[in-house]
């Protein structure tokens, strides 16, 4: 049976309210294809509140190669924010892969999946090897979680060029780096891999070969700023100890506070939203979508202009001025 769809209006303020089914209803909703569930989600994200959507709460995006840590690390820093008094929520992006099946959640995330804290809400989505590893619909769901936590962390896995879509549809990424693996430094070193905000190199339980990969990676740094002037730092910690995770909660949270002490906030937002959108009309229309409204770079520059508007409706704008053909 097809489900009845929901009032966008009533569901954005139940998602603000915390309400887990409600959440749970909300995520399904945008990843609905159908026509008439398009356009709920469109109602249903315009009708979230704005100001959480342009300066609330931070979106964490937390890549790096397959076993380095990353759920580990998630469920140490959840301990680390719920003391410090922030809600949570986490979209676990898995792999579809065919050897481990994928969905696969940590067995520590899943602990807190099943427990009793009300103020950590966890989804697992299967990336279906669409939109470069990254689910077409991470950044809408992204919004909706946003609404109603403090901080919103998306899990993706990536060495090389998987990470960039994640580092672009986030506040602040962070990279974890495997001991005694020199891939991530040279990727790093070839700028096949942009540079994320935080990198940490976990397992420092394990010794002299994380102490190793923490100095190169911060050779391999050295000076190095973003494209908005941002100095990486480079840290360690164990999830399995539970060592370096107040520095690294307090790493991430540093470069959220630099983005809105310099204004750039809201901007990294808008910036995000055009990655999707420029990225949905790619894989959607090709080079030729995107060269009938007028080629990547002027497209940016008009997405970043314009008034915030819920994706899915700006999405659909684009579309139809791609297929009328201007
Ligand atoms: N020694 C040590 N082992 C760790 C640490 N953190 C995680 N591990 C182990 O590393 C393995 C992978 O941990 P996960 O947290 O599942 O890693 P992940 O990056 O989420 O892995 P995928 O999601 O499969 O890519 C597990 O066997 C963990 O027990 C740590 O701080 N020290
Ligand atoms: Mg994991």
């Amino acid at each position: 049976m097809i489900p009845a769809l929901p009032d966008p209006t009533a569901l954005a303020s139940a998602v603000s309210a915390r309400d887990r089914l409600a959440l749970a209803q909300a995520l399904n909703l945008l990843d609905d294809r159908r026509p008439a569930a398009r356009q709920c989600a469109a109602a249903f994200l315009d009708a979230l509140p704005a100001e959480k959507l342009d300066t609330g709460g931070h979106l964490i995006g937390i890549t790096g190669p397959p076993g380095a840590g990353k759920s580990s690390l998630t469920a140490a820093l959840i301990q680390v924010w719920r003391r410090r008094g922030l809600k949570v929520a986490i979209l676990a992006v898995d792999p579809s892969s065919p050897i481990s099946g994928g969905a696969l959640l940590g067995d520590r995330l899943r602990m807190h999946a099943s427990g009793a804290d009300r103020e950590v809400f966890i989804r697992s989505l299967a990336c279906r090897g669409e939109f470069g590893g990254l689910s077409a619909e991470v950044w809408p769901m992204s919004l909706a979680m946003l609404a109603a936590f403090d901080i919103v962390l998306v899990e993706t896995v990536g060495v090389g060029q998987k990470e960039i879509d994640v580092s672009k549809m986030t506040d602040t990424t962070c990279f974890v780096a495997q001991p005694a693996s020199g891939d991530s430094i040279q990727f790093l070193k070839a700028g096949i891999m942009e540079v994320p905000h935080v990198i940490v190199v976990n397992k420092e339980d394990i010794g002299m070969a994380a102490r190793k990969t923490l100095s190169e990676l911060k050779t391999t740094l050295g000076r190095r700023t973003d494209a908005e002037g941002w100095q990486a730092p480079a840290l360690s910690a164990s999830a399995a100890l539970g060592s370096g995770i107040e520095s690294l909660a307090d790493a991430l949270d540093g470069h959220r506070r630099w983005l809105l002490e310099r204004g750039q906030f809201t901007a990294r937002r808008q910036r995000c939203q055009a990655e999707w959108l420029v990225k949905h009309l790619r894989e959607e229309f090709g080079r030729h979508g995107i060269g009938l409204l007028g080629g990547e770079s002027a497209l940016f520059t008009e997405l970043t202009h314009s008034p915030r508007r819920s994706p899915i409706a700006a999405y659909e704008d684009l579309r139809v001025r791609v297929v009328s053909g201007f």
